[in-house]
């Protein structure tokens, strides 16, 4: 983008070496546009950092979605290839506007019907629908495909190493290109939650992958193989798992395969250190796994805004190679100087009307397209463009309601999961339930002390990563705080920084927490002469039901903590937090 002025001309030059890089440009310059910014000087040149930008749909054929929480599917299957609903090419824009290029349509717990013909074409008239967006399709495979597909030849094994099998897929692929010329691959979830792979026929991870990537090559479609395989080996600690199932593998992939792992080891809690993978897979290109869609982060209900969790994963020092080898430029490929790249967001959209459900949800699909994009854009940035283009550019609107997003996030922390404990949820992985999970596996609270020792004189979990780093991690004095007990079994007694024992930290945090969430709700209550009646009274009532269940969270939890180590509540919580008597929830 570039300002120009001559006597005869005043205007912006939009141009890029592309088609595509001209799209890009021009929805950049309405989002200039949109968000009031000057247009006199502009000399702007951009380049997208990662090269694959993709949203991973949970949707499932039958028309719902997994983990989903804003209505229906967008993909009416039925209804494909002949009726193509207007709000495809919507989905589309609104992707394009952000440089998101590539979209996996089904849920990684595949329904194998989506590779028969008739699928095919269905799905194919989608790809015809985002083509001009330049996005691509990708579909999400069933390992064991060759073995459930009736009509396109059902065979008794689906072992990669099998000559049969290996055949099927080659000619399933090359129907594929014939309907879709530009299909991107396959993502898979092998060996997983009752998904096939190839452990259960005697093979490696990497025989299965580079079995369909050898197949998918010669139309330059890759395979992207996801690194979470909670059945393959007896490991009790989930922390554990993937690490040791992918990085003895390290090397062994084709070069069209991606490994995607996601952000944490466990499992997109509202906070987990990054994934001990990145930085030690030097010779596989990694694609990181996000998750727009806010499975353990109160669904459609709390309002928490994810940017800062990304920018936190990806400013992550792994050490690979020497201080400052960050998880962004793991993968951005450009710590080990690598062509290939990619980044994946689990998205949160669906037939909702305004996609998402909260209306706040949709500044998560956007800030994870635009992290995609150039992830040293700030969060605060971020939010302000999506608030600008969303609300209101009054500048005391965008400060205030920036405030709040930006707090949303260590709001929920702190009153779901501080100080590193993890899936303290029920099955539903909504509401608390602490007294179910107290055990070996996350952590494990009893009267005197709390955490899991993950330490070298522990279970020695921490050396999965770099010297550097399980050093920090492996000591207690230097162990971050907020992964405490996520590495270390602890005393309640133990004073942490603040002054206060873990204890009186804990309880401190969950009720920091919660009153953020009533601060964040009474900033919001003053906004309301800068937002549409419509939308602030969605908001607010929303609102109220966050915070109902935030105190749900705290009450819960402390509640339970106390019966444990049976510790008397903090004098604080009358003096600080205007609540006279301890919380009387039975857990
Ligand atoms: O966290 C779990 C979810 C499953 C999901 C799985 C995965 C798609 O509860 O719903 O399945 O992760 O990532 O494969």
């Amino acid at each position: 983008l570039l300002s120009v002025k001559t006597d005869s001309f005043q205007g912006v030059v939009i141009t890029a070496g592309t088609d595509v890089g001209t799209l890009y440009g021009v929805f950049h310059f309405l989002r200039l546009l949109q968000t009031h910014q000057p247009l006199d000087n502009l000399e702007i040149r951009q380049t997208p950092r990662i090269q694959r930008r993709m949203l991973n749909h949970w949707d499932n054929i039958k028309g719902s979605i997994e983990q989903g929480f804003a209505g229906r599917s967008l993909w009416r299957w039925e209804d494909l290839p002949d009726t193509l609903d207007p709000r495809y090419t919507d989905y589309a824009r609104a992707n394009a506007s952000l440089g998101i290029n590539a979209t996996v349509l089904n849920n990684v717990n595949a329904d194998p019907r989506i590779l028969s013909d008739e699928y095919i074409r269905k799905w194919a008239a989608l790809a015809d629908v985002f083509r001009p967006y330049n996005i691509k399709v990708y579909i999400s495979a069933n390992f064991a495909a060759p073995m459930k597909n009736k009509g396109i030849g059902s065979l008794d094994t689906a072992d990669p190493l099998d000559p049969g099998v290996r055949q099927w897929w080659k000619q399933r692929i090359e129907a594929i290109y014939a309907q879709a010329p530009d299909f991107g691959g396959f993502l898979v979830k092998a060996d997983a939650e009752g998904q096939p792979g190839p452990r259960q026929f005697g093979r490696q991870f990497n025989d299965g992958a580079n079995m369909l990537a050898e197949a998918l090559a010669p139309h330059g479609g890759v395979v992207i193989w996801r690194a979470f395989n909670k059945d393959v080996n007896n490991e009790p600690d989930p922390a554990e798992r993937n690490f040791q199932a992918y990085a003895p593998l390290d090397g062994k992939f084709a070069a069209n395969v991606f490994v995607q792992p996601k952000n944490g080891p466990i499992d997109f809690q509202p906070l987990e250190p990054f994934h001990p993978l990145f930085g030690r897979m030097p010779h596989t290109p990694l694609l990181l796994e996000l998750q727009i869609t806010q499975e353990y982060l109160g669904k459609s209900v709390h309002h928490v805004y994810l940017a800062p969790l990304w920018k936190d994963v990806l400013y992550s020092d792994t050490c690979a190679r020497g201080d400052g080898s960050i998880v962004a430029q793991v993968i951005d490929g450009s710590l080990y100087d690598r062509k290939v790249s990619g980044i994946a967001g689990v998205a949160n959209t669906g037939s909702d009307r305004n996609w998402c459900s909260h209306h706040f949800a949709q500044a998560n699909w956007y800030a994870f397209g635009r992290l995609a994009w150039d992830h040293t854009l700030s969060a605060e940035q971020i939010a302000e463009e999506w608030l600008r283009m969303t609300f209101s550019n009054a500048p005391e609107f965008v400060s205030v309601a920036k405030g709040i997003m930006m707090d949303s996030w260590p709001a929920a922390v702190n009153y779901q999961t501080p100080l590193g404990l993890n899936v303290v949820c029920s099955g539903n992985h909504y509401d608390p339930s602490p007294k179910t999970r107290n055990g070996r596996q996350y952590w494990y609270a009893d009267k005197d002390t709390i955490g899991l020792d993950r330490t070298t004189s522990g279970s020695g979990a921490v050396e999965q990563y770099h010297s550097s780093v399980a050093n920090l991690f492996n000591n207690i004095d230097t162990c971050p705080e907020r992964f405490l007990l996520w590495f270390h079994r602890v005393s309640w007694q133990r004073r942490l920084s603040t002054g206060r024992t873990l204890w009186e930290e804990l309880v401190w945090r969950y009720y920091d927490g919660v009153r953020c969430v009533e601060n964040m709700n009474r900033r919001w209550a003053a906004l309301k002469r800068f937002v549409d009646a419509e939308r602030f009274e969605q908001i607010t009532q929303v609102r109220q039901r966050h915070l109902e269940h935030a105190r749900f969270w705290r009450d819960t939890c402390v509640s339970y903590f106390q019966s444990v180590n049976e510790l008397p509540m903090p004098d604080f919580i009358a003096t600080e937090f205007g609540e006279a008597t301890p919380p009387t929830v039975t857990p």
